[in-house]
C-alpha cells in the first residue's frame, strides 16, 4: 500500500525533512500521488508539515487504533495480520463472530475507537468510551473441545497483565476469572466466546477491554484505568493505546502459541504468579448461589477451586469473585 510506504519513509526520518523528489523516487510514482496520499494521512489524524522547498515532515503520529499504526513493526506470526478498526460498533466480539462464521482467518483482529452496545459476561454491560480505551477482539481457531474455552480466558488475561507491566510500572495482577486489576480496581475485562460443532471449536473469539485513559467518571465504583493509576503513583507519562495493542497482541500469541506446543500448565503456573487471590478468603457469586470460603488453586481446566468452611474443595467453572480478605 502506498500510504504505508510514504509513513515508513517519514517514520524512519520523523521530525526532519524529506524532499518530494526522493520520495517519488524511492516509491515510483508521481508527486501528485504523492500529495494525495499525504492529504489522507493528515485526515487519519498524522500532522505533516509540507514544505514546497523542503518536502515533508512528519510531526506526530496519533494515538489511533487504525491498522496501519497497529501493524507498524508488530512482532507477531498471525495475530493481526488482518486488522479491521471501527471509529464505532455495536461490539467488536459480535462483529468478529459474524466473520469468524463467514470464515474469516485465524489471528484476525477487530478493533473500535467506541462500542455502542460493549458486552461483558451474562448479559452485563461493558461502558466503552470514545478514543480512551482498547476494544479489541480476536479471532482463534484452535483445535479444542468446548469445555476448554476457560483456558482461554485465563491466558488472555495473563498477557494482558503481562503487556501492562512490561510498558508501565503498574503491578498488574489478576482476579479470577476474567479480570485484570491494578491496586484491586478492574482496568480490564475479558469475554471469551466460542462456536461449538459437536465436540470441537470451530473458532473462539477473544473480547479484550482495556480502560487505558477512560475517566474516572464514566467508570463504576470498582474500576480504575491505567492513566489513573499512573497518576495515583506520580507518573506522569500517558500510556499509548497503540503501543498496548501491539504488546497485548503479540503477548497473546506468544502464549497461544505456547499453550498449543506445551499444554496449559505453562500458562496455569504464569497465572498462579499473577494471581492475588489464591490462599485468600472468597465469597463467589454463583448463577444462583453464593459460595464462601478460601481460594484454594485452578484446576488443570482454569475452573477455581474453593476450600468450604466444612474442609470440602469445591469446583466452580464461572462465577463473580469478591476478595474478603
Ligand atoms: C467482563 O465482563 O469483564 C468482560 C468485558 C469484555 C469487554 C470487551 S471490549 C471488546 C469486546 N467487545 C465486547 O462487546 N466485549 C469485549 P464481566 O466480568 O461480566 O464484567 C462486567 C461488569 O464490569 C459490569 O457489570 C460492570 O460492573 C463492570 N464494568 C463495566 N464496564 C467496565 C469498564 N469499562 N471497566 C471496568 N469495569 C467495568
Amino acid at each position: 500500500m502506498l500510504d504505508e510506504k510514504i509513513l515508513n519513509i517519514l517514520k524512519d526520518r520523523i521530525g526532519s525533512y524529506v524532499s518530494g523528489e526522493e520520495m517519488c523516487e524511492s516509491i515510483g510514482v508521481s508527486r501528485t500521488a504523492i500529495w494525495k496520499w499525504i492529504e489522507k494521512l493528515r485526515l487519519e489524524g498524522y500532522d505533516i508539515e509540507a514544505s514546497p522547498h523542503l518536502g515533508y515532515r512528519l510531526k506526530s503520529i496519533p494515538d489511533s487504533l487504525i491498522p496501519i499504526e497497529i501493524k507498524w513493526k508488530l512482532r507477531t506470526k498471525i495475530l493481526g495480520k488482518e486488522i479491521i478498526s471501527y471509529k464505532k460498533v455495536s461490539s467488536t466480539n459480535d462483529v468478529a463472530y459474524e466473520l469468524a462464521e463467514k470464515g474469516m482467518a485465524e489471528g484476525t483482529c477487530i478493533l473500535a475507537e467506541e462500542q455502542t452496545k460493549g458486552k461483558g459476561r451474562h448479559g452485563r454491560k461493558w461502558v466503552s468510551p470514545q478514543n480512551v480505551g482498547i476494544y479489541l477482539s480476536c479471532i482463534l481457531r484452535p483445535n479444542i473441545s468446548p469445555n476448554e474455552i476457560p483456558k482461554f480466558t485465563l491466558l488472555a488475561a495473563v498477557a494482558v497483565a503481562r503487556a501492562v507491566r512490561e510498558l508501565t510500572a503498574l503491578d498488574a495482577m489478576i482476579k479470577w476469572p476474567n479480570d485484570v486489576v491494578v491496586n484491586n480496581k478492574k482496568i480490564c475485562g475479558i469475554l471469551t466466546e466460542m462456536k461449538g460443532e459437536q465436540d470441537r471449536v470451530s473458532f473462539i473469539i477473544i473480547g479484550i477491554g482495556v480502560n487505558v485513559n477512560t475517566s474516572m467518571r464514566d467508570l463504576p465504583d470498582t474500576a480504575s484505568s491505567i492513566k489513573e493509576e499512573l497518576r495515583r503513583m506520580g507518573a506522569s507519562n500517558a500510556l499509548s493505546r497503540v503501543e498496548l495493542v501491539k504488546k497485548i497482541l503479540e503477548t497473546l500469541e506468544k502464549y497461544y502459541y505456547r499453550m498449543k506446543k506445551e499444554g496449559f500448565r505453562t500458562i496455569m503456573e504464569e497465572w498462579k504468579n499473577l494471581t492475588l487471590m489464591l490462599g485468600s478468603r472468597i465469597k463467589v457469586i454463583l448463577q444462583n448461589r453464593t459460595l464462601e470460603g478460601q481460594a484454594h488453586d485452578i484446576d488443570s481446566d482454569g475452573a477455581l477451586v474453593v476450600r468450604l468452611d466444612s474442609g470440602m474443595l469445591e469446583r466452580v467453572s464461572s462465577g463473580d469473585v469478591v476478595i474478603i480478605k
